[in-house]
């Protein structure tokens, strides 16, 4: 043994050619934290004193390296410039030792080798991989780009055109297609990778290959002239920034490092790309997206825990068909839960059917699904008209029309008809769950499973915990949830639950601002520069005018503080049929365009019907109108971790993220209150509080503030 650290050890094959072993103790997955980039450095200059006539890098995990640790970030950035361009300096010294080692070098990847494992690939001279390996450079989706050399090295090796896509994009390569464009150099069986290193590193050393040469490339500026690559960055850049927009600086930045570095030595290359990287290591945006990383990986770790040991359900049903019913059916038959979908009337479920299938379709039409697997999908789900066939199944989703009466008689008659111990989830947005509990003899085997629309693109489900829901009901619905691929957050029952409890204040704020002569068009606007992907009246379109107003209702009903006392753009939206996308007016107009998309217009006769319920249009400042949206959807989101309706502020963050789409670079409504400070946020809201209680902060709140409490420190 040459090495033997906690993360890394390094042996002598028979050949007599080193295998450093990358084997982090008491992790799943093998990243740079700390502790491994220090045993790298040293094991490689154990390895450059040795008599080792070669270096294998490989892993003992199943993954290779997935990269720098980003549990170490947000400490690491919040010691500022110096301490970062001290870290990424040691880096870049350890993979510059590896790429002058006075050997042959080969990363035998086996599995994931992505940001900072890739780029230690990269300083290798060769890359052998196995089919399942999955490359590439996901920094700029953390806000961030590669540190440790990837700038640098991959536009050297596959050219800048390729870098840029790769790295602006932030994609996972599959192995193949980094073979073709040169990041690999060869694709192996699972049991001959290392042998095949070994034979690249015999090449080398017997003269077939020139391991030299290859090292030159990715030290040397690139061949082009400067004239070439001013132009092709000239055309890259305008592209990658309308793809990024605004508010992600991350992959415009990475490009312009690369701009910098192509032409440069290695070492002003290194120093281009630390110092882009210490810019956006200093963002809020990279703080934000790192956050989400953790989030993500809190609530994954929560919902494996919640559902541990729980039998997977092998049979499902939905009750109702149509678009949410024929929704639920595909996503639980595309993920391999086959499942009856129930209606009364057979138009219904031919509606539900016909989504199914346009959804396979779809699917199949993009080359993602073959006909064999589109044909089984569909087969995996049985349309009826009877009760019996729901009979079998292990969990039943009632997604019927949101109509207390209808759902509680469905509910009981559902009852009568499945096993004992079946689950029952109702798919409500805004129907107590503790009310349509009323009708069944066993409550405890309720809860509420609310999907958004369109199910298979949305990622969140809310699981909403009634009054007696018994844990094994939660623990069941969550893992059938995550069965589907979706991210569940359990909830505790209320009107609207989370997230649409926090939407309808933020349309509250909306009708409020409409109501006293602001523009809407001015309101979409201002929100959508905030971030959000539609502005709200364009939401209000999207989600339904329908669905607001009955929504609206029942809020009010369980808040009288949301009670909103006039009526309203979308109350009188609603009285003239004018329903949003579904009717094809609302705020706006919707046409078909010539790819079958649906596209906006201009209402014609929006301004006077907005005219006959609201003050003469007068004109508000943008900051008056954002303050107002976001301080009226933060306030009711702090309300609802305080009401203990949301277990953590991660996972009301995340809600919002999912649900609705707020924006990932701002990180949440808790998280964006922490961001300006409670204090700060507190007296924004004062100057605000004649526009009453929706805008008032609560008592906590402001107990938070004078103790200096965040709830990210929490
Ligand atoms: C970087 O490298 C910057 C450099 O250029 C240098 C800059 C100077 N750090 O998701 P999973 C853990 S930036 C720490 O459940 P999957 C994860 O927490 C980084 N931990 O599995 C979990 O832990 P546990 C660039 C990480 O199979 C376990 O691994 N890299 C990291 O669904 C399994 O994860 C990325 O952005 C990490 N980097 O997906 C990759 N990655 O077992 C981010 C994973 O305790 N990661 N963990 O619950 C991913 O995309 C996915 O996790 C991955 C596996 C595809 C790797």
């Amino acid at each position: 043994m040459l090495f033997s650290g906690q993360a890394i050890k390094v042996s002598l094959l028979p050949s007599g050619i080193a295998q450093l072993i990358f084997d982090l103790e008491g992790s799943s997955v093998n990243k740079f934290d700390r502790l491994t980039m220090k045993e790298l450095g040293e094991a490689t200059a154990v390895i450059g004193k040795s008599d080792a006539r070669g270096v294998i890098f490989s892993s003992a995990k199943s993954t290779f390296i997935v990269g720098a640790d980003i549990t170490e970030f947000t400490g690491l950035f919040a010691t500022g410039p110096e301490a970062i361009r001290d870290w990424i300096g040691r880096a870049n010294e350890v993979f510059n030792a590896i790429e002058d080692l006075p050997l042959p070098t080969v990363a035998a990847i086996n599995g994931v080798a992505l940001g900072g494992g890739f780029e230690l690939a990269l300083s290798a001279d060769y890359r052998v991989a196995l089919e399942s390996a999955v490359v590439g450079f996901p920094e700029v989706k953390l806000g961030i780009l590669p540190g440790f050399g990837g700038t640098v090295r991959l536009p050297r090796l596959i050219g800048s055109e390729k870098a840029i896509a790769w790295i602006s994009q932030g994609s996972h390569i599959p192995s193949k297609i980094a073979l073709a464009e040169r990041a690999l150099d060869a694709i192996v069986a699972n049991d001959d990778l290392i042998a095949a290193a070994e034979r690249i590193i015999e090449d080398c050393l017997n003269g077939s290959l020139d391991y030299t040469a290859q090292r030159a490339i990715k030290t040397s500026p690139v061949p082009e002239s400067p004239e070439t690559i001013a132009a092709l960055f000239m055309s890259a850049k305008p592209a990658v920034a309308k793809a990024s927009g605004t508010h992600y600086p991350a992959p415009l930045t990475a490009v312009e490092v690369m701009e910098k570095g192509v032409l440069e030595s290695r070492a002003g290359a290194l120093v281009a790309e630390r110092e882009g990287f210490i810019q956006l290591a200093g963002t809020s945006t990279a703080a934000n997206l790192v956050q989400m990383f953790l989030n993500d990986q809190f609530l994954a770790s929560k919902s494996r825990a919640l559902s541990k040991g729980v039998p997977v359900i092998s049979k499902a049903a939905v009750l109702g068909a149509g678009i949410m019913g024929g929704g639920i059916a595909y996503q639980s038959a595309l993920r391999g839960t086959p499942i009856v979908m129930k209606d009364i009337a057979q138009a219904g479920l031919d509606l539900g059917m016909n989504e199914a299938q346009t959804l396979v379709a779809k699917q199949v039409k993009r080359g993602k699904m073959t006909t064999e697997s589109a044909d089984k999908i569909i087969g995996s789900i049985t349309p009826s008209l009877a009760y019996e066939d729901v009979a079998g199944a292990e969990l039943v989703v009632e997604a019927v029309v949101e109509n207390e009466s209808v759902k509680k008689s469905v509910l009981a008659e559902l009852e009568s008809v499945v096993a004992e111990d079946a689950i029952i989830a109702t798919n409500t947005s805004t129907i107590s769950v503790d009310c349509l509990a009323t009708a069944l003899n066993k409550p405890k085997r309720f809860c509420g499973m609310h999907f958004f629309n369109p199910v298979p693109l949305m990622p969140l489900v809310e699981v909403i915990r009634g009054q007696e829901t018994s844990k094994e009901t939660i623990a069941s619905t969550v893992a059938y949830a995550k069965s589907l691929g979706k991210t569940p957050i359990v909830v505790n029952n209320c009107p609207g639950f989370l997230v649409n409890r926090i939407l309808f204040p933020y349309f509250g704020a909306f009708s409020t601002l409409v109501y006293e002569g602001a523009d809407f068009r001015q309101i979409d606007r201002v929100m959508e520069e905030f971030g959000w992907p539609m502005g709200p009246a364009y939401l209000l379109d999207v989600v339904g005018i329908d669905t607001a107003v009955h929504a609206q209702a029942v809020m009010a009903a369980g808040f009288a503080r949301m009670e909103l006392g006039f009526e309203s753009a979308i109350d009188k939206l609603y009285s003239q049929g004018d329903l949003g996308q579904k009717s094809g007016r609302g705020f706006y107009d919707y046409v078909v365009d010539e790819n079958g998309r649906l596209k906006k217009q201009p209402n014609p006769e929006i301004d006077s019907l907005i005219a006959s319920v609201s003050a003469k249009r007068r004109n508000f400042s943008d900051s008056e109108i954002r303050d107002r949206l976001m301080l009226a959807l933060c306030l009711e989101t702090v309300r609802c971790l305080e009401d203990g309706i949301v277990e953590t502020a991660i996972e009301a963050d995340m809600g919002l993220v999912l649900g609705l789409g707020f924006p990932k670079f701002r990180g949440g409504a808790l998280r964006f209150i922490d961001q300006l400070g409670l204090t700060e946020f507190c007296e924004l809201a004062d100057s605000y509080t004649h526009h009453g209680p929706m805008l008032t902060p609560t008592a906590k709140l402001r107990e938070m503030a004078k103790a200096k409490l965040s709830y990210y420190s929490e």
